[in-house]
C-alpha cells in the first residue's frame, strides 16, 4: 500500500478545479445562481407577476447575504402563501403512506414534532436546519436558486443543503418549473434526517470534489436518478425516495404505476441514461438500500479519473486531501 499523505492546495496540479476545503469557502455560493436565480424563465407561472417577482427578490436577497455560522433568518410568510403550502402540504400528505419510503414516514411525524410542520403555514428553514443537525449533522444554507452542478455537488461533501426559501406562484399549487419550499422541505428534508441516506448523499458529494466536468456530469446524472427521482426496494415492493417525486403528486403516482421501465441502481449505467427535465421519466432506477446505494458510488469514484480520494474531518469540518486513491 503507498504512503498516504494529506497535501495542500498548492500542490494540486494545474487542471484539478478549484474545490472548497473548509465550511466558509462555501460562502461565496449563496450569491453564484444560474439562469432562474434571479430571473424566472418566460414559463414560470410568476413570470409576468410584478408582486410575485418581487417578492421573490425579497426572499432570495435574505440568501445573497447569509454566511456561514449565522442563522438562517425567518421570513414571515402571507397568507396566500401559507395556503398554497396547506393545498400542497394535504395532497402530499396523502399519498405518503401508499407511496413514500419507510425512512420518510418515520422522519416526516417528528418534523411535525419538532419543526412546526403542519398545513397551516411554512415551516422555518432555521428550526429544520437545527433539527437535521441533531439527527445527522446535516445543515440548511439558504441559496437563490439553481447552483451549477459542480457548486450544489461540492456542497453535499459538507453535509450541506442549499434550500431555496421562497414558494411556487399560488395560480399553481402543483407545478413548479424550478425549486421551491415545497419540494425542498418535503421532498428533501425528511431523507437528511436519515443516517444512511445523509451518508450516501455525503459520498456524491466528496466524489464531486475537483472532479473533471465530465465526472461532475456523470454524477449529476447519478444525483438526478437517486436522490431527485430514486425508487428503492422495501419488504417487497418499490417505494420512492427521490424528492422530485416526493414534492410532485402526479409524478410519485405515475412512478409507482406499471407505466414507467425500473432498472436496478448501476452507478456506471446509471451515470450515462439521458433524462428529460421537463416531462416524467420513462426511466427509473432501483435502489436496494442507502448503505447499498453507498458503497456502488464509492467503488464509482475510486473508479474516476481523479489524481487524489478526499476525506471529510467532521472535527474541524473540512476536507483532507490524500495522495494515494
Ligand atoms: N441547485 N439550488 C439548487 N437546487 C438543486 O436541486 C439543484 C441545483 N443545482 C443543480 C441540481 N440541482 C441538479 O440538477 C444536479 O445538477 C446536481
Ligand atoms: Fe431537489
Amino acid at each position: 500500500t503507498k504512503d498516504v499523505r494529506v497535501i495542500g492546495s498548492d500542490s494540486m496540479g494545474d487542471n484539478v478545479p478549484w474545490f472548497p476545503r473548509k465550511l466558509t469557502d462555501l460562502d461565496t455560493f449563496a450569491a453564484k445562481v444560474m439562469e432562474m436565480g434571479e430571473e424566472l424563465s418566460s414559463d414560470h407561472p410568476g413570470a409576468n407577476d410584478p408582486v410575485y417577482r418581487a417578492r421573490r427578490a425579497e426572499i432570495t436577497r435574505i440568501a445573497k447575504s447569509h454566511r456561514s455560522g449565522e442563522p438562517v433568518p425567518e421570513i414571515e410568510y402571507t397568507d396566500e402563501e401559507n395556503e398554497t403550502w396547506g393545498k400542497v402540504y394535504r395532497g402530499l400528505t396523502a399519498m405518503y403512506p401508499t407511496h413514500a419510503c419507510r425512512e420518510h414516514l418515520y422522519v416526516l411525524p417528528l418534523l411535525e414534532q419538532n419543526c412546526g410542520y403542519n398545513d397551516k403555514k411554512i415551516p422555518q428553514i432555521e428550526q429544520i436546519s437545527r433539527f437535521l443537525k441533531d439527527c445527522t449533522g446535516f445543515t440548511i444554507r439558504p441559496v437563490m436558486g439553481l447552483l451549477s452542478s459542480r457548486d450544489f455537488l461540492n456542497s453535499f461533501a459538507f453535509r450541506i443543503f442549499y434550500s431555496t426559501q421562497y414558494i411556487r406562484h399560488s395560480s399553481k399549487p402543483f407545478y413548479t418549473p424550478e425549486p421551491d419550499v415545497c419540494h425542498e422541505l418535503l421532498g428533501h428534508v425528511p431523507l437528511f434526517a436519515d443516517p444512511d441516506f445523509a451518508d450516501f448523499s455525503q459520498e456524491i458529494g466528496l466524489a464531486s470534489l475537483g472532479a473533471s466536468d465530465e465526472d461532475i456530469s456523470r454524477l449529476a446524472t447519478i444525483f438526478w436518478f437517486t436522490v431527485e427521482f430514486g425508487l428503492c426496494r422495501q419488504d417487497g415492493d418499490v417505494k420512492a425516495f427521490g424528492a422530485g417525486l416526493l414534492s410532485s403528486f402526479g409524478e410519485l403516482e405515475y412512478a409507482l404505476s406499471d407505466k414507467p421501465e425500473l432498472r436496478p441502481f448501476e452507478p456506471l449505467k446509471t451515470a450515462v441514461q439521458k433524462y428529460p427535465i421537463t416531462e416524467f421519466q420513462p426511466v427509473y432506477f432501483v435502489a436496494e438500500s442507502f448503505k447499498d446505494a453507498q458503497e456502488k458510488v464509492r467503488d464509482f469514484a475510486a473508479n474516476m479519473n481523479r489524481p487524489f480520494s478526499v476525506r471529510y474531518n467532521a472535527l474541524t469540518q473540512s476536507v483532507e486531501v490524500l495522495d494515494s486513491k
